[in-house]
C-alpha cells in the first residue's frame, strides 16, 4: 500500500460526526481501496475450513499495514479517538479453537509470505451472543454485519453454482485481504437463492439432533468443499485447459478437521465429469489432500448415513462407496487384518454410515494431530490400523498463535517491554523471545513486568465493572478459566475447588491466603444441557462468595458475559495463572494455554495436549502441574475407578459436591444440579460415573491451586516465573506452526510479494 496516499486520503476523509460504526466503515473502506492483492504462484495451499474465528479485524489489519500508530495520531489530531471503536463487535464465525488457529494460520500465512488462501462460509449469523439470565445461558443471534463488512469484497464474477439432488444454491464469495508480506486472502462463501438455499449458510453448526439439522449440516460441509473445490479447478483450467496431470502439483488442501471432508469425493466427481478416470482422480485427490484431527472424543468424529447422502448428494454418496472398495482392496492386499479393515472402513455397514475421519485419513497424504501427545494417540488408538501399515503419512504439527494478535496487538505494553530489553527482532522472529532468557533474573525487568501485569489487570477490571457490573477491591492474584464449556475441560472440577475455598478461608483454615479472582469466560452448545447445568451452578457459587463480605476480597470470581475472541485478548494479558485442566488425554492442544503463556501466566494444569510442550520449553519449576497423566487415566478406565467410594473417604469434597443436591444453591427447579450429580455417581447414557475423572484429580488439583497461591506471595520469585515463561513461549508462535506444514506438508515456499 501507499501508506503517505492512503494518510493522506484519510486527512481528507469527511469524517466529523459520524457514529463508531460510520467511522469503522469509512476507514476500513478507505484502507481496502489501498490494498493490493498478492498474485498466486503456481503452487499455493488451500485452509478449507468450516470455522474462521477472526475476531476483530479493524486493528490488526492496520497494524499489519504498518500505519496503526499513524492513523492513532491523525485521528487524535481531527478529535477522533480510535477506542471508540471498541463497540464495534467481533465477527465470530467459529465456536472455538478449531477456528481460532484457522484465523492464526492465515495470519501467519501472509505474515510469512506463503501463498495459503482460506476457504470457508459466511455465516448470516456468527456464534450466538451470550447472556445471563439469573445464572442461565440465554443465547441470541449474532448479527455481526449490523456494522456493516468493510473488509470483505463480494465477487459476484466468480459465483458458482452448487447442485444438491433437490435444489441449487448459487455460492457467492466474499474476500478478506489477509496482510503480511503477502496479501492472500480469505474468502467465505455465502449461500444464495431460494430461502432453503440461503439457510445452507444461516448458522454455524445447525443442531444435528434431526434428521433435518443433520440434512443441513451435510449441505454446509458440501456446499463449501464443492465452491473451494470449484474455484481451485477454474483456475487451474485457466492456465491448462482440460489436462488435469499438473492439478496435484498446483494444488494442496488442507482439511481443518472433518467438516469439508466432501471435498475430496467432489474432486474425484469435477475430474471424472472431466474425463478423468476413476483412478486417476482417486490418485490425483490422494495428492492434493491432508488432514488435520483435532479431537478424538467420539461424540465429535463425524459420521454421515449413507441414505441421506444418496437423498441429497447421491453422486457424492456413490462416490463414497467406490472409494470404499477401493480402499478394502487395496487393503486386503497390504496384508491388514479384517478386524483393521474395518476399523479403517470408510463405509460402516454396522452403521449404514460413512465415516469422515476414515475417508480423510485413506485420501490424504499427510495426517497430522495438533500437538505431540494427541499424535501419538490418534497414531496408537484412533487410526491404529493405517499407521501400523502406512507410518509416514503421520505426522505432528504442535498448534501455534499469532504472536501479532496475541502479544503485539493484545499486550502492546509488554511487547514494548520486551522491545525495551530484546530489541524488536522478534516481532517478525518470535523464537528470539529467548533472548529475554538472561533478564528473567533481572530486579529491574521483573519490577517493570510487574508494573506492565498491574495495568492490564486494570484494564481489564475495568472493562468487566463496565460490562459485567462486577466490582472488585483491591490487588487480585488472577486465576482465569476461559474456552468452550465441555465437560472434559473440567470447569466443573474448577467450580469444586473454588467452592472448597471458600469453606476453608470461611472456616479459617487458610489465614495466608493471597486475594484472588477466579475469571471464567464460555458458551456452552445451546443443546448441551449439562455444559449450560454447569454454568449456572458455577454463577450460583459465585454469587455466594462475591456477596459474604466476610471474606474481607480474599476470594471473588466472575463469569463474564459473551467470551469471545475481544474479551480473550483482555483476559490472557491481565492473567496471572492459566487454567488447563483437562483430562489426561482428551484436550488435543489447546491454544488459549499458549496465549496464556506468551503474556506471562504461569501454567496450571494437566499433563495434557500442548501443556506437556509449554512446560518443556518453559520448564516443570515455572509451571504446575498436577494429576493423573494420561496412561493412569487409561489404566482407570480399564476398571478400578470409583468416584463414590473417594466422596466417602473425603468429607470434604463430599460436602462440597452434595450442594448439587442439597438446596445450597437454586438450579431453578429445573433439576439440572441433580442431573450433574447423578451423572458423576452414578453414571448417565454411555457415560461411566465421573465420565473426566474429576475426583481422581481434584485434590491434587486444590493443592496446586494453594502452591500457586503461596508462591504468588514471594513475588520476585513469582515473577521471575512469569518471565520464563514469556522468554520461553516464542515456539508456540503459529509463524513456526505454518513453516512446518509449508516445509513438511504444503511443500511451499515463502515468497514476498513488493507490491503489498
Ligand atoms: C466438537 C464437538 C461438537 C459436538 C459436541 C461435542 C464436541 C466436542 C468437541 C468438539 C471439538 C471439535 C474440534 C475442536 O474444536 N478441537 C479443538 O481444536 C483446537 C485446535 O487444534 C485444539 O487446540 C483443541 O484442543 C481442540 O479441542
Amino acid at each position: 500500500m501507499d501508506k503517505k496516499l492512503f494518510l493522506q486520503q484519510l486527512e481528507a476523509l469527511p469524517i466529523e460526526g459520524l457514529d463508531a460504526a460510520g467511522l469503522y466503515r469509512e476507514i476500513s473502506a478507505l484502507a481496502v481501496k489501498h490494498i493490493a492483492f498478492s498474485e498466486k504462484p503456481k503452487r499455493c495451499a488451500h485452509y478449507l475450513s468450516i470455522e474462521f474465528l477472526i475476531g476483530r479485524v479493524f486493528f490488526n489489519n492496520l497494524l499489519e499495514l504498518g500505519v496503526l500508530r499513524e492513523v492513532k495520531t491523525l485521528l487524535r489530531k481531527k478529535g477522533v479517538d480510535l477506542a471508540r471503536l471498541e463497540e464495534i463487535e467481533d465477527a465470530a464465525l467459529g465456536n472455538g479453537g478449531l477456528g481460532r488457529l484457522a484465523a492464526c494460520y492465515m495470519d501467519s500465512g501472509a505474515a510469512c509470505g506463503f501463498p495459503l488462501y482460506g476457504y470457508g462460509i459466511r455465516y448470516r449469523y456468527g456464534l450466538f451472543r451470550q447472556t445471563f439470565e439469573d445464572g442461565f445461558q440465554r443465547e441470541a443471534p449474532d448479527d455481526w454485519q449490523r456494522f456493516g463488512d468493510p473488509w470483505s469484497i463480494r465477487r459476484e464474477d466468480e459465483a458458482q453454482t452448487i447442485r444438491f439432488a433437490d435444489m441449487t444454491v448459487t455460492a457467492v464469495p466474499y474476500d478478506m485481504p489477509l496482510i503480511g508480506k503477502r496479501v492472500n486472502t480469505l474468502r467465505l462463501y455465502q449461500a444464495e437463492g431460494s430461502a432453503a438455499a440461503e439457510a445452507i449458510s444461516g448458522v454455524l453448526y445447525p443442531d444435528d439432533s434431526t434428521e433435518e439439522g443433520r440434512l443441513l449440516r451435510i449441505r454446509q460441509e458440501y456446499f463449501l468443499s464443492a465452491a473451494a473445490i470449484g474455484d481451485m479447478v477454474r483456475a487451474y483450467e485457466a492456465r491448462h485447459g482440460q489436462d488435469y496431470r499438473q492439478f496435484a502439483k498446483e494444488n494442496t488442501v488442507q482439511l481443518n478437521d472433518t467438516h469439508p471432508v466432501f471435498a475430496i469425493p467432489e474432486l474425484i466427481r469435477v475430474l471424472m465429469e472431466r474425463g478423468v478416470a476413476y483412478r486417476a482422480a482417486l490418485k490425483t485427490a490422494q495428492a492434493v489432500f491432508h488432514y488435520t484431527n483435532h479431537t478424538i472424543l467420539p461424540e465429535a468424529l463425524e459420521c454421515w448415513e449413507k441414505r441421506l447422502l444418496q437423498k441429497i448428494l447421491p453422486s457424492i454418496a456413490e462416490i463414497l462407496l467406490k472409494m470404499n472398495a477401493t480402499q478394502r482392496q487395496r487393503h486386503r492386499k497390504e496384508g491388514y487384518t479384517e478386524a483393521e479393515i474395518e476399523a479403517a472402513g470408510i463405509y460402516s455397514r454396522a452403521r449404514d454410515a460413512f465415516s469422515m475421519a476414515n475417508t480423510a485419513v485413506f485420501s490424504s497424504g499427510i495426517v497430522n494431530g495438533v500437538a505431540k501427545l494427541h499424535s501419538e494417540i490418534i497414531r496408537r488408538d484412533l487410526f491404529a490400523a493405517e499407521a501400523a501399515h502406512h507410518p509416514e503419512k503421520f505426522f505432528n504439527v504442535t498448534n501455534g498463535i499469532a504472536q501479532r494478535r496475541w502479544l503485539e496487538l493484545a499486550n502492546s505494553e509488554l511487547a514494548e517491554l520486551i522491545d525495551h530489553k530484546i530489541g524488536r527482532a522478534w516481532r517478525a522472529s518470535p523464537a528470539a523471545l529467548c533472548e529475554l532468557k538472561p533478564f528473567v533474573q533481572d530486579g529491574e525487568t521483573a519490577a517493570a513486568f510487574d508494573a506492565v501485569k498491574q495495568k492490564k489487570k486494570a484494564q481489564l477490571f475495568d472493562y468487566i465493572v463496565r460490562t459485567e457490573g462486577v466490582r472488585f477491591t483491591g490487588e487480585k492474584l488472577v486465576y482465569a478459566q476461559v474456552k468452550r464449556l465441555h465437560e472434559y475441560k473440567r470447569q466443573l472440577m474448577t467450580a469444586f475447588a473454588l467452592l472448597r475455598l471458600y469453606y476453608d478461608l470461611k472456616e479459617g483454615k487458610l489465614p495466608d491466603f493471597a486475594p484472588s479472582l477466579f475469571v471464567f469466560g464460555a458458551k456452552a452448545a445451546p443443546g448441551y444441557a449439562r455444559a449450560k447445568a454447569i454454568i449456572k451452578y458455577i454463577n450460583e457459587i459465585l454469587k455466594t462468595i462475591n456477596r459474604d463480605v466476610s471474606l474481607g476480597g480474599a476470594l471473588q470470581g466472575v463469569f463474564v458475559t459473551e467470551y469471545n475472541v475481544t474479551y480473550a485478548e483482555k483476559i490472557v494479558a491481565a492473567a496471572d495463572v492459566s487454567l488447563q485442566v483437562s483430562t489426561a488425554g482428551l484436550e488435543a492442544s489447546g491454544t488459549g494455554n499458549m496465549k496464556f503463556m506468551m503474556n506471562g501466566a504461569v501454567t496450571l494444569g494437566t499433563m495434557d495436549g500442548a501443556n506437556i510442550e509449554i512446560v518443556e520449553q518453559a520448564g516443570m519449576e515455572n509451571n504446575y502441574i498436577f494429576g493423573a497423566r494420561v496412561e493412569e487415566i487409561e489404566a482407570l478406565r480399564k476398571g478400578g475407578y470409583d468416584p463414590n467410594a473417594f466422596l466417602q473417604a473425603n468429607p470434604a469434597w463430599k460436602r462440597v459436591v452434595e450442594t448439587l443436591r442439597d438446596g445450597t444453591f437454586s438450579d431453578g427447579g429445573t433439576g439440572c444440579f441433580q442431573e450433574l450429580y447423578t451423572s458423576l455417581t452414578a453414571g448417565a447414557s454411555w457415560h461411566k460415573p465421573d465420565h473426566y475423572f474429576i475426583f481422581r484429580d481434584i485434590e491434587e488439583y486444590y493443592q496446586a491451586i494453594l502452591r500457586v497461591n503461596r508462591d504468588f506471595c514471594d513475588r520476585a520469585r513469582f515473577t521471575q516465573k512469569q518471565l520464563a515463561c514469556v522468554a520461553a513461549s516464542g515456539f508456540f508462535s503459529s509463524d513456526r506452526s505454518v513453516s512446518e506444514y509449508a516445509e513438511h506438508i504444503w511443500h511451499i515456499r515463502p515468497k514476498a510479494d513488493k507490491r503489498k
